[in-house]
């Protein structure tokens, strides 16, 4: 298998005697530990097998499924511990490898794959794909040969915490298109997915106790189309597809702000009593939950109850963003009546940096999206012990324009080109926040102005991947000219993929 099937993959020896360009100097994020075997290599053929037992046995099938559809191969999962299979999946107590470290080994007859955890052989096989040439991310055949290049990658995040949000509220997407994008995400090792699942425009989530708030909350979105929501069976099959791609869902109800949808359906909300109409436009901070009534905090319980039991991962998101129409007092009033429900049905909170007006306890996390380094907020709350999960407007909001032609996306924190999106560190960026008090990094997707996948692909591609090797590679393996030059050998991976991407003019595509 070793040169011929090396060189039958395309590989040029540059006259200059220069090495060759190998997959294994491409992968995003960039791993910890790269190590080329030059002159091995492994071929995908009819022959080859997967070999995965016990709880490996589910990312075994994943690969296979991975695999299958570009290269027509039978890929055969063997789950018998022993049995044969050259593509090798095991766990083992390597413990330096950590919960969601990896080690990928290729040489002439056999990849090994090993981890702890199978968070770990997930992550494996994100890179393993990376080993093989473009069309392997094709849904339909292509031609091989399937080769991939001999060596060894030892590998580990920098964060546990490497999440994307996807706005649901401004226009509703539906359960595929969420599916399509935790493959997307799961590609780039994103671990977590928000859910921003209610806003002035549209109540996304069934809550039994309250059916208006989709029946009639959900009927509408921005530019007045139809809308959508999911039932809690939905949303129960998103959660359970995003957790087969490794990646825990944050739910996110926004309070007591952004919540016209809930107001209009629901009169007695209202401190005046009338229900308001729905809302189509894109205007923020003109809504607010009544504060003093008993009844507010009836409706948060009976929400924060069905949502925490429909959610396994231990977060739950309440929003508190751009209250504008509530008063700092009434803000903080009600924050301090709802952080305690959200401990009483067993989640921890979450919510934007503005909440730490409120002084959560310390197990809660502020999700700083501010467009400066610094907010009053920051440093008391990472006194209480408060953690920060990391998402700069004008850094990581992937709905901002890239330039001022860029046909979608809004412009207030932007415009932001692909290189403003990767060249800041995260564990350094805060004042008053030292990298051990930073939880992770999130690339947040409103939608104001984006109506289909299609869209969400444009904005998120190239900018996603950048976000992501922020939040998984060592400080040290940083460097906008290696991520640029990474980031063009995987436009073809995005074009096989069906991702109509950005051309930015700042990468050698
Ligand atoms: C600000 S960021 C908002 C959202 C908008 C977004 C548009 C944040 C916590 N709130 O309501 O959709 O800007 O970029």
């Amino acid at each position: 298998a070793v040169a011929g099937a090396l060189l039958a993959a395309g590989t040029v020896v540059p006259a200059s005697g220069a090495p060759a360009a190998s997959p294994l100097d491409d992968i995003i994020p960039a791993p910890e530990s790269v190590t080329a075997d030059p002159g091995s290599g492994f071929e995908l053929t009819q022959r080859t097998a997967i070999r995965a037992s016990g709880e490996a046995a589910a990312v075994g099938d994943y690969l296979a499924g991975v695999l299958r559809p570009s290269t027509g191969l039978p890929l055969p999962v063997n789950r018998n511990g022993r049995g044969t299979g050259n593509i090798a999946l095991t766990l083992d107590g390597e413990q330096e490898l950590g919960p969601e470290g990896y080690r990928l080994r290729v040489d002439d007859d056999v990849v090994r794959l090993r981890a702890t955890t199978t968070d770990g052989l997930f992550n494996g096989v994100q890179t393993l794909r990376q080993l093989l040439p473009a069309g392997i991310e094709s849904t339909t055949p292509r031609s091989g040969p399937w080769t991939m290049p001999g060596g060894e990658v030892v590998d580990t995040p920098r964060f546990g915490h490497r999440a994307a949000m996807l706005d649901v509220a401004r226009h509703f997407f539906g359960v595929e298109e969420v599916k399509r994008y935790i493959d997307q995400l799961a590609k780039y090792k994103i671990n977590r997915l928000h859910l921003h699942l209610s806003d002035d425009q549209g109540w996304r989530l069934q809550i039994k106790s309250w059916p208006r708030l989709t029946e009639h909350g959900g009927s509408t979105e921005v530019g007045g189309g139809p809308g959508g929501y999911y039932t809690q069976q939905d949303y129960t099959e998103i959660v359970d597809y995003a957790a087969s791609r490794h990646m825990t869902v944050i739910p996110e109800i926004d309070m007591p702000g952004h919540t016209n949808a809930a107001l209009s359906s629901y009169p007695e909300l209202n401190c005046d009593g009338q229900a308001p109409p729905l809302y189509t436009g894109i205007e923020v901070g003109f809504s607010s939950l009544c504060v003093d009534k008993d009844i507010t905090y009836r409706f948060v319980e009976d929400v924060i109850r069905e949502v925490s039991a429909l959610t396994p991962g231990q977060y739950l998101h309440i929003g508190g963003d751009e209250a504008h129409s509530t008063t700092d007092e009434d803000y903080i009033a009600f924050m301090s009546e709802v952080l305690p429900l959200v401990e009483k049905y067993g989640k921890r909170p979450m919510g934007w940096h503005e909440y730490g007006k409120a002084a959560p306890q310390g197990d809660a996390v502020l999700q700083f999206w501010g467009t400066t380094n610094s907010d009053p907020v920051l440093g008391e709350a990472v006194a209480r012990g408060n953690e920060i999960l990391v998402s700069p407007a004008n850094r990581s909001y992937l709905d901002q324009k890239y330039d001022e032609n860029t046909e979608l996306g809004l412009n207030w924190a932007g415009p932001t080109t692909v290189s403003e999106s990767y060249t800041w560190d995260p564990g350094s960026y805060l004042q008053d926040v030292p990298e051990e008090s930073v939880l992770g990094v999130e690339a947040p997707m409103w939608t104001e102005t984006l109506e289909e996948s299609d869209h969400i692909e444009f904005m998120a591609f190239p900018r996603l991947p950048a976000i992501a090797e922020l939040a998984w590679s060592p400080k040290e393996a940083l460097g906008w000219e290696s991520f640029s030059r990474r980031l063009a050998t995987h436009g073809p991976r995005f074009e096989a993929a069906g991702i109509d991407y950005y051309r930015s003019p700042q990468v050698p595509w």
